[in-house]
């Protein structure tokens, strides 16, 4: 289990995440009332989604819009709104001078009527969607940078498309049988749970920390066959002795990343989604860099683990483009080591 501690500042009592932002404000001069104020308009605009994702059956907001989004993806009822509801609330933040969303084709700009700020606020709105409609956990997964180039000017694409390790904060929302918020802004990650009943995030797990190594492999095995020998190879020894156990690992494949994640987060072990070779002229990794791999790779990082494509740093990678895919392991620090160690023989 993670070795997730409440800080004694924060024993016996319920903090709310503005108060612990605030906490954070004061240790952090990086953190201003501006970043305080957007992340409390992000919290706000995931308990509007999570009051739908968890009505989901009762409402006519289940199953396909019949459009089909940037990502070449079915876009489901509740992506769709998951997605109105975050770019509505976020431009009205006065925090952010750009958004981008995975369902977006291009940078979602601020309307000349709201208030800007120097954030960029990178969204994948409802991750897991296609689970959406058999009631298999779903998240929204964000990512928030500083724009680079100076406030009076326009925005230009070297202000998002920036290295993860740029990242201010990142984190997400995971809609299951209870809704949390894991979030870091670079001391520590720290969970939140929603207590619906005064509709406020509580802190339940301060400061996690991933086991050094698991005992869980995530993988789709699926794929196995569009796989490249040394992939697939790496991934059959989490079934033998070959692997930093030494014995087989159990194997948990959910289709959600955030809630493949969040296990991986609290229990140790690997998550993977390796290049496939499912088209031959484009092997390619499923993951968007920008709204996924890099918020994730950020909290895995914090939280003492690893994150890589195989064999570059998921936050050393500078994005080509907006919607940019890489390949994913990420998780307990023994345990994507050795995987590195394996892809690179
Ligand atoms: P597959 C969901 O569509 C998603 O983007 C991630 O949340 C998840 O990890 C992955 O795709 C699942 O992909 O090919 O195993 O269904």
């Amino acid at each position: 289990m993670s070795s997730a501690s409440a800080a004694p500042a924060y024993q016996g009592r319920q903090i709310t995440v503005t108060e612990h932002l605030l906490l954070h404000q004061k240790q952090s001069p990086a953190a201003t009332g501006i970043f305080t104020r957007l992340l409390y308009d992000l919290i706000l605009a995931a308990k509007l989604i999570a009051r739908s994702v968890n009505k989901a059956g009762l409402l006519d907001v289940l199953g396909g819009t019949g459009e089909v989004n940037v990502q070449g993806e079915n876009v489901q009822k509740l992506d769709e709104y998951a997605n109105r509801i975050l770019i509505h609330r976020m431009q009205r933040s006065g925090a952010l001078c750009c958004m981008a969303s995975e369902e977006n084709a291009d940078i979602i700009p601020i309307p000349e009527r709201f208030s800007k700020g120097d954030y960029i606020l990178i969204f994948d709105p409802l991750d897991g969607s296609s689970n959406i409609d058999v009631n298999i956990n779903v998240g929204t997964i964000f990512s928030i940078l500083r724009r680079n180039s100076p406030a009076e000017q326009d925005v230009v694409a070297d202000d998002v498309l920036q290295p993860g390790y740029k990242q201010v904060a990142a984190g997400y929302v995971l809609y299951g049988p209870s809704t949390m918020l894991v979030y870091t802004t670079g001391q520590g990650v720290h969970a939140f749970t929603l207590d619906p009943s005064v509709g406020e995030f509580l802190l339940s797990h301060a400061d996690l920390r991933i086991p050094e190594q698991g005992k869980i492999y995530s993988v789709n095995e699926g794929n196995t066959s569009f796989w490249d020998e040394a992939t697939a190879l790496t991934v059959a020894n989490f079934k033998g002795k070959a692997n930093p156990r030494g014995k087989p690992y159990t194997h948990r494949y959910v289709g959600s990343l955030v809630a493949d994640f969040h296990r991986t987060l609290f229990y140790g072990g690997i998550f993977m989604y390796p290049l496939d070779y499912k088209n031959p002229e484009h092997p390619k990794g499923k993951l968007r860099l920008m709204c996924e791999a890099a918020p994730m790779a950020f909290l895995a990082e914090q939280a003492g683990g690893l994150a890589t494509d195989g064999t570059r740093r998921i936050l050393d990678i500078v994005p080509e483009s907006l919607h940019v895919r890489v390949p994913l392991y990420i998780g307990s620090r023994k345990d994507v080591e050795h995987v590195m160690g394996r892809l690179r023989q």
